[in-house]
C-alpha cells in the first residue's frame, strides 16, 4: 500500500492538554495544524491528573475560547491549608498576591479543548502509531505515522512536540545537542478519586512523620486524595479502608474527624521526578509541556507550565506566519526555560519541605516543622510561597 502524503503548517505530536491548547490557539489565528495522538480520545480523558489552574492558565484558556464551563463549574480558591505538628494554618493567596487559583480537573480542560476542536472540524488523528520525525533540521520536515495499517507522510513547516515524558519528540533531538537534568524522588503518590464531599472547602497539604498527604477535589461532590507511598507499593495492597485510615492518620484532628469516605472510582500510584531538557527547540521542532519538563505535583505546576510553554509557542508561530518575524520562535527555548527552572525549583522545594525522606530521621522532621512554622508566621516567607503557587508573572 503506497504512502499517503498530506500537508499542514504545524504538525502537533500529542493530543493532551498542551497539544490541544496549541491547536486551538493556532486555529483561532488561522494557522493550520494536525494533531497526531497515539491513544484514543477516551484513553486520554481517562487519565486522572492535575486539579489546580493558575490565573495565567485560566486567561489563556479564555483566549482560546474554551473557558465557559471552567468559569461555570470551576471552584475559585483564595487560599489553602498547611497542616503539620497537629495544627492547620491557612495560606491566604488572595491577601498575599491579590490572586486566586481555580480548581478544575485536567480531564475537564482536555474535554473542553477536544470539544472545541471537534466543533471546528479540525483534524486529530487518534490511534496514530509509529510516529517518526524526519528532516527537523531542514525547512521541510516530515512526520511519518501509521493509522489503520496505512502509512502517512505529513509534510509541515514546524513540529510541536507535545507528546509528554515518554514521547518520540525529545528523543528525535540529537544526543549531542540535548542536555537533561533529573532528580528522581524516593517515593510516589498513591491517589484516590471518590464521589464524596471534600474534607475541607480548600486544599490541605499535610506534613506528617508518617509521610505527606494532600486533600484536594474536583467539585463539591468529588474528592481527590493522595498519600505519599513507597515506590514498591502495589495498588492491590491498598484497599479503600486502608487508604482512608492512612490518610486520616496524617491529617490534623479536625480534618481527620470530618473526613467522609466512600468507594474509590479511581486509584493510582504516580512516581515523582523533576526533569528538564535543554534546549526546548531544535531546528523546526519545538518541545512543550511534559515532553520537555516534569515536576513533582506538590506545587501543582505541571499542567500550568505546559500552558505557559504553549502561550509562548503559539505567540511565536502566529508572529512568524502573520508578520514573517522569527523573533518569538528564535527566543522560545530561552524564555520557556526561564520560567520552567523557577517552577522546577519551587516544586522541588515544596516536595522537599512536605515529604518524609528515607534518611531524614527525627532531625529532618524537626527542621521541616521549623521551616513550616517560620513559613506560616512570616509575611515575607508566606508571600514567597503564595506568589509561586499562583504562578509567577509572565515576562511580558
Ligand atoms: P501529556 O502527557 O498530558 O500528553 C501527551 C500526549 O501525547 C498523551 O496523550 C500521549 O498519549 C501522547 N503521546 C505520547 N507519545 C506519543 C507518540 N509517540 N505519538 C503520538 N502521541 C503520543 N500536574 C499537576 O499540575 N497536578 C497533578 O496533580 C498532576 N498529577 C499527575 C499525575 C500523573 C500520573 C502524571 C503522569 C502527571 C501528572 N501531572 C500533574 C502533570 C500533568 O498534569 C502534566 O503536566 C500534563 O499532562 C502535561 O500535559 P502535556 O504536556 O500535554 O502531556
Ligand atoms: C489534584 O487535585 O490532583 C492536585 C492538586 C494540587 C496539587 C497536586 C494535585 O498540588
Amino acid at each position: 500500500m503506497s504512502e499517503l502524503i498530506t500537508r499542514t503548517q504545524v504538525a502537533i505530536i500529542g493530543g493532551g492538554p498542551a497539544g490541544l491548547l496549541l491547536g486551538q490557539l493556532l486555529h483561532r489565528a488561522g494557522i493550520d495544524a494536525v494533531i497526531l495522538e497515539r491513544q484514543s480520545a477516551d484513553h486520554v480523558l481517562s487519565r486522572i491528573r492535575a486539579g489546580v489552574l493558575e490565573p495565567g492558565t485560566v486567561e489563556l484558556l479564555d483566549q482560546a475560547g474554551v473557558g465557559a464551563r471552567l468559569h461555570a463549574e470551576g471552584l475559585s480558591h483564595s487560599g489553602f491549608e498547611l497542616a503539620f505538628d497537629g495544627m492547620s494554618h491557612r495560606i491566604d493567596l488572595q491577601a498575599l498576591t491579590g490572586q486566586h487559583v481555580t480548581v478544575y480537573g485536567q480531564t475537564e480542560v482536555t474535554r473542553d479543548l477536544m470539544d472545541a476542536r471537534s466543533r471546528a472540524g479540525l483534524p486529530t488523528v487518534y490511534l496514530a502509531s509509529d510516529v517518526r520525525l524526519e528532516g527537523i533540521e531542514s525547512d521541510s520536515p516530515i512526520v511519518r505515522y501509521v493509522r489503520d495499517g496505512q502509512s502517512h507522510a505529513l509534510r509541515c513547516d514546524y513540529v510541536a512536540g507535545c507528546d509528554g515524558f515518554h514521547g518520540v519528540s525529545r528523543a528525535s533531538i540529537p544526543a549531542s545537542v540535548l542536555r537533561s537534568f533529573e532528580r528522581v524522588y524516593p517515593f510516589g503518590w498513591l491517589g484516590v478519586l471518590c464521589d464524596t464531599p471534600p474534607v475541607s472547602h480548600e486544599l490541605i497539604y499535610a506534613n506528617h512523620p508518617r509521610g505527606f498527604a494532600l486533600c484536594s477535589m474536583r467539585s463539591v461532590t468529588r474528592s481527590r486524595y493522595y498519600v505519599q507511598c513507597d515506590l514498591d507499593e502495589k495498588l492491590e495492597d491498598w484497599p479503600d479502608e486502608r487508604f482512608f485510615d492512612e490518610l486520616r492518620s496524617r491529617l490534623d484532628p479536625r480534618a481527620a474527624a470530618t473526613l467522609i469516605t466512600g468507594p474509590s472510582i479511581e486509584k493510582s500510584i504516580a512516581p515523582l521526578r523533576s526533569f528538564v531538557c535543554e534546549p526546548m527547540r531544535h531546528g523546526a521542532l519545538f518541545l512543550a509541556g511534559d515532553a520537555a519538563h516534569i515536576v513533582p505535583p506538590t506545587g501543582a505546576k505541571g499542567l500550568n507550565l505546559a500552558a505557559a510553554d504553549i502561550r509562548l509557542l503559539a505567540r511565536g508561530l502566529i508572529e512568524r506566519y502573520r508578520h514573517g518575524s522569527t523573533t518569538g520562535i528564535d527566543d522560545y527555548s530561552r524564555r520557556c526555560l526561564e520560567r520552567v527552572w523557577k517552577a522546577v525549583r519551587f516544586s522541588w522545594w515544596m516536595t522537599t519541605l512536605m515529604h518524609r525522606f528515607p534518611d531524614s530521621g527525627g532531625f529532618g522532621q524537626r527542621v521541616q516543622e521549623a521551616e513550616l512554622s517560620y513559613l506560616v508566621s512570616s509575611a515575607a516567607a508566606s508571600g514567597a510561597l503564595a506568589e509561586n503557587y499562583v504562578g509567577l508573572p509572565f515576562e511580558d
